[in-house]
């Protein structure tokens, strides 16, 4: 009889499903949101005027037949739907396959995910935002993983940072970046009418596809979206 081989989990979905267990044993809750999204909360709402150069920072994918609507460039815009509809205090994480129109090679390419994480209440300080990063990279790369936060300019948040990850693998050490993160700005909350002398809270927005090369040694993010079999072996 002929033998048939046996199919597995895609490389992400085994990393999503992971990256859900860590952070629902933490008290999160996971949300999401369109992938075709108005320009008001891809970027208006987060703090990105029409004219502000950071729009820039993000190729997007412009809808012709339908104006005012992009490709969203990122998981952020979920923080505000989120938002319009909960009071605090939440925490949730937010998976997403975001859109960018650039070119792509080993580490880039048009269409990949992200994972979004947002936390509001009272009295939210960076201290909470570093200790919540770095117990969710030792859960998923294991406990000498370390974290690094240099300091970065994303509109929807300030302090703004860049997060790093230092991976040792086989006794070699190597820093990695994964995304951004910060202290949710005030003119984020005042766009969905939140009190920000009572709210404080913490954001980040990290490439899964980064993570998942990561934990499985993938070299080249295009593998992911081929459908070649032999991402089999993960
Ligand atoms: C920053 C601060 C916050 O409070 C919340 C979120 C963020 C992240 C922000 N929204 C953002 O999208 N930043 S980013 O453009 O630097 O992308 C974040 C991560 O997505 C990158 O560090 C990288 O890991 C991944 N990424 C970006 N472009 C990519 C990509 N992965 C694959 N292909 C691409 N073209």
């Amino acid at each position: 009889m002929e033998q048939i081989e046996k199919g597995s989990l895609h490389p992400l979905t085994l990393v999503l499903e992971e990256i859900y267990s860590i952070f629902t044993k933490q008290g999160f809750s996971i949300a999401t949101g369109p992938e075709l999204e108005d320009e008001w909360h891809n970027f208006d709402a987060l703090n990105v005027p029409k004219d502000h150069p950071a729009r820039d920072m993000q190729d997007t994918f412009f809808i012709k037949d339908k104006p005012g609507f992009v490709m969203r460039t990122h998981t952020s815009p979920v923080q505000i739907r989120f938002m319009e509809n909960h009071k605090p205090p939440f925490a949730i994480v937010v998976p997403g396959k975001v859109f960018r129109n650039e070119s792509t090679d080993a580490t880039h390419e048009m269409q990949f995910h992200q994972l979004e994480g947002l936390v509001v209440g009272e009295g939210i300080t960076v201290e909470h935002m570093k200790a919540t990063l770095l117990n969710f990279l030792q859960e998923l790369f294991g406990k000498e993983t370390e974290l690094r936060l240099r300091p970065s300019f994303f509109p929807f948040v300030e302090p703004g940072f860049e997060v790093d990850v230092k991976i040792v693998k086989d006794g070699e050490e190597k820093w990695l970046e994964l995304g951004g993160a910060g202290m949710v700005h005030p003119n984020v909350f005042d766009a969905v009418k939140y009190d920000t002398q009572k709210y404080s809270g913490f954001a980040f927005g990290f490439g899964v596809d980064r993570l998942a090369n990561i934990k499985f040694g993938i070299n080249d993010v295009r593998l992911e979206y081929q459908g070649d079999l032999r991402l089999n072996q993960f």
